[in-house]
């Protein structure tokens, strides 16, 4: 019979901690290390920290720095339904996300993963993910400074400023949770400014969001803010997957950086052909992925301020943004939005896991993109147990509960 190892650190209680081995069916009590810490998310200005995280995870202090931040943006300023409830999105996810636990690894800097019942994957495996919080509203951009003359302040701005610059320092993807779409613009406006890449905007979406409307159209919002990152030239190219639905002729909009494969068009080989030829036609250096909800067809989503029905199927879409996520290009960041909210004492509705089996999909492609670039970087570099020094490794360390 194999003897069984400690492998997952499930539990703390007081002074006690207890590891799991991998099928979890052995219990251990473990000696204190330091590197079995939790490791604190870094304290950022304008942003404030879960109580308690995405999928309850948090990384070792013995683990690699993470890869993957998520942080939440809850920002419906830039829709245009009154009282929409897409800024309470990022609280109904996270919350979601507590009925599927992830725990840390005790010999590498992965984790015990998440399995898809559905096809048998095993996602998010060696992803090292951590939950940065939610931006707080409400924040000036800088302290003491006042904003630019004509320059729009978002109330999230401070928070996702700290975190844009802390994610480029630590070389850490920031995985941002909406709020309504206008959030896409925001973030690439100021990783672009930061970076000085060329992106391409690979969007799920629904609609084009290249509303052109007599009032408001100077105004980047969650309808128009694709034709504004074109026209100011912020991205490379644009490639829209997924759209549907009528228009009338005023609501077309064309532009040589809009790439668009409609709804009726979609699959994975489509996807990557059309996005491999993007790359290369505009001499794209990155990409950042953004995830509409309304992408998805009502029947698997319908929490959506506008939703249109005859939507691909849930399985389509999902291997679409996994070949996405596949093409050699590096994705800077990725987001998802125009979720709605679900008010606090209601349950949530059984169909929010349509939305977090995304964002698995979504992490664990980006985990997979970002891990296979640091490799071409560096092929030297190889994972090690970063904890195989740690209290764990002798037995004298540990005994069996
Ligand atoms: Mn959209």
């Amino acid at each position: 019979m194999k003897t069984s190892e400690p492998a997952y650190l499930i539990r703390r209680i007081a002074d006690t901690w207890i590891a799991a081995d991998e099928t979890f069916s052995q219990f251990y009590e473990l000696e204190h290390a330091e590197e079995l810490e939790p490791r604190c998310p870094p304290e950022l200005p304008g942003v404030e920290s879960a109580q308690a995280p995405f999928f309850l995870y948090r990384p070792l202090s013995g683990h690699e720095v993470p890869r993957l931040a998520l942080l939440g943006i809850p920002y419906s300023g830039g829709t245009s339904i009154r009282h929409s409830s897409v800024g309470e999105f990022v609280h109904a996810l996270r919350e979601e996300s507590w009925k599927k636990v992830i725990y840390p690894s005790l010999s590498q800097g992965g984790n015990s993963s998440l399995y898809d019942i559905g096809n048998g994957k095993k996602l998010l495996h060696t992803a090292s993910i951590q939950d940065w919080g939610t931006c707080m509203m409400g924040e000036q951009p800088l302290d003491g400074h006042l904003p630019i003359e004509g320059e729009t302040v978002h109330p999230y701005q401070r928070g996702l400023e700290a975190a844009l610059h802390q994610a480029m320092h630590q070389q850490t993807r920031l995985c941002c949770i909406g709020g309504d779409h206008s959030i896409t613009y925001e973030v690439l406006r100021r990783m672009s400014e930061i970076s000085g890449n060329r992106t391409m905007l690979v969007q799920f979406d629904a609609h084009h969001d290249c509303g052109i409307d007599a009032i408001y159209q100077e105004n980047p919002s969650h309808s128009n803010f694709v034709r504004h990152l074109l026209e100011q030239g912020t991205v490379a190219a644009v490639v829209q997957i997924g759209l549907r639905g009528l228009r009338s002729a005023e609501q077309m909009y064309r532009h040589p950086g809009l790439i668009q494969i409609p709804a009726e068009q979609i699959n994975p080989d489509r996807v990557s052909q059309v996005l491999n030829e993007v790359r290369q036609r505009y001499g794209a250096d990155s990409a950042y992925l953004t995830f509409d909800l309304d992408s998805l067809d009502p029947g698997s989503f319908p929490y959506v301020d506008f939703p249109i029905a005859g939507g691909p199927t849930w399985q389509n879409i999902r291997d679409c943004v996994t070949a996405a996520l596949e093409v050699p290009i590096l994705y800077q960041g990725m987001d998802m939005v125009e979720g709605q909210g679900v008010q606090a004492d209601h349950r949530i509705p059984g169909h929010y896991e349509m939305a977090l089996r995304m964002l698995v999909y979504m992490l664990d492609g980006m985990d997979r993109n970002q891990r296979q670039h640091s490799m071409l970087a560096c092929p030297d570099t190889q994972d090690e147990g970063v904890l195989s020094e740690a209290g764990v490794s002798g037995n004298s360390h540990r005994r069996e509960v």
